[in-house]
């Protein structure tokens, strides 16, 4: 009865370059540990073997430090460990592999799967049909050739591949490197275990993408897990457990200030977040002094518990009250300009006036909010 995990874009290498060089540096670190805690996990449940379904690097230029990194990362679990290259390492005759191969650091329980192959597991219980990437992109199944290959009838069959299940994904149409959606049925597959979706994603009963195991950009589509997959023989459907094993949980929101109540729901969105998370804040809107120092406020005390947090206030919007410019206290030239466009910003009418006039004070109202801003802003 084999039972493996599957997972799959690792990306091992990636940079972000994003953040601040010390958070990237944290973000980078983690996709490392993470494929450690794979291992262990791989280990604590005795899976025959862990299957990896492309991009284990994130790029052929990845140092051969991080090279050797990753190889030592899967130290914890002594049995085989299964890969194919994914676009982003490619099987290339100068690719990332090769270099793997020069340095010498493969332990001998990783099996690179680098031509398209059947390989043999009899001892383990399953037959791999191994659709690697050669080059980056492909507009041809390489998958088809699964469809009219023979395998031992008492044998598990399981495909290994990486690329874009047609008709699925959402915003993948004429995506490189297709796989049919029914190829599990149509190469009679008890399982095929997916790369490059980085959500995990049930197709069908039999094919499945692990998703990435640690969360690398703002889509929320089920990523961090590695799926605990177990096949009680050949034809059985299998039985597949998602398993969280991602450090980093990212965020991308949204958020506009118009009443002040605005204010009291970031506050209790950012109290949300924690250690564990990654977020990009992007607020829009009109607040008064009190409101902008509040939100800074709010969002200093959340970097400081958070991994990332990086706001973009440039769409928010200074329109400071009266008790706000009666504060600055501002004298001479810029105290004068600064009552000329308080006289010149609009009141409220009693009669028709006319619109160019209306218009006229409207720019002087802006103008007023502007230069009462950087003078605020200057002053905290
Ligand atoms: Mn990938």
């Amino acid at each position: 009865m084999p039972r493996f995990l599957h997972t799959a874009d690792w990306q091992i290498g990636r940079t972000y370059q994003r953040f601040a060089p010390d958070d990237a540096a944290f973000l980078a670190e983690a996709r490392l540990a993470t494929v450690e805690r794979i291992a262990r996990l791989a280990a604590q449940r005795r899976v025959d073997a862990v299957l990896v379904a492309g991009d284990v690097f994130d790029a052929q230029t990845v140092s051969d430090r991080t090279v050797r990194r990753l190889f030592n990362a899967l130290a914890a679990f002594g049995g085989r460990w299964l890969m194919i290259p994914g676009n982003h390492d490619a099987a290339l005759a100068a690719g990332v592999w090769t270099r793997a191969r020069q340095l010498g650091c493969m332990p001998g329980n990783v099996h690179l799967l680098e031509r398209p192959c059947l390989t043999s597991f009899e001892d383990l219980g399953f037959v791999v049909l191994a659709a690697p990437l050669t080059q980056r992109q492909t507009h041809s199944d390489l998958t088809a050739w699964f469809d009219d290959v023979t395998s031992p009838a008492e044998l598990v069959r399981v495909g290994l591949a990486h690329g874009s299940v047609g008709g699925i994904l959402p915003g993948t149409v004429d995506s490189p490197n297709p796989i049919a959606p029914d190829r599990a049925s149509t190469a009679r597959l008890d399982y095929l275990a997916l790369g490059d979706w980085h959500g995990t994603r049930r197709v069908d009963g039999r094919t499945w993408y692990s998703g990435t195991p640690e969360q690398d950009r703002f889509k929320d589509n089920d990523p961090g897990n590695v799926l605990q997959v177990e096949i009680a023989g050949p034809s059985v459907e299998p039985v597949v457990e998602a398993i969280p094993v991602g450090t980093f949980r990212w965020h991308e929101w949204e958020r506009r200030i118009g009443i002040p109540t605005d204010v009291d729901e970031l506050e209790r969105d950012l109290a949300s977040l924690a250690a564990g998370d990654v977020a990009v804040v992007r607020i829009d809107g009109k607040v008064d002094l009190n409101q902008q120092l509040r939100i800074r406020r709010l969002l200093g005390i959340a970097q400081g518990r958070v991994r990332a947090l990086e706001a973009d206030l440039s769409q928010l919007r200074l329109s400071p009250t009266e008790a706000d410019i009666a504060a600055l206290a501002a004298d001479g030239y810029v105290g004068e300009v600064l009552a000329a466009l308080r006289n010149a910003a609009p009141r409220q009418y009693e009669q028709q006036v006319p619109p160019a006039a209306v218009e006229e004070e409207a720019v002087a109202a802006q103008a007023l909010n502007i230069l009462a801003g950087l003078l605020l802003e200057r002053q905290q």
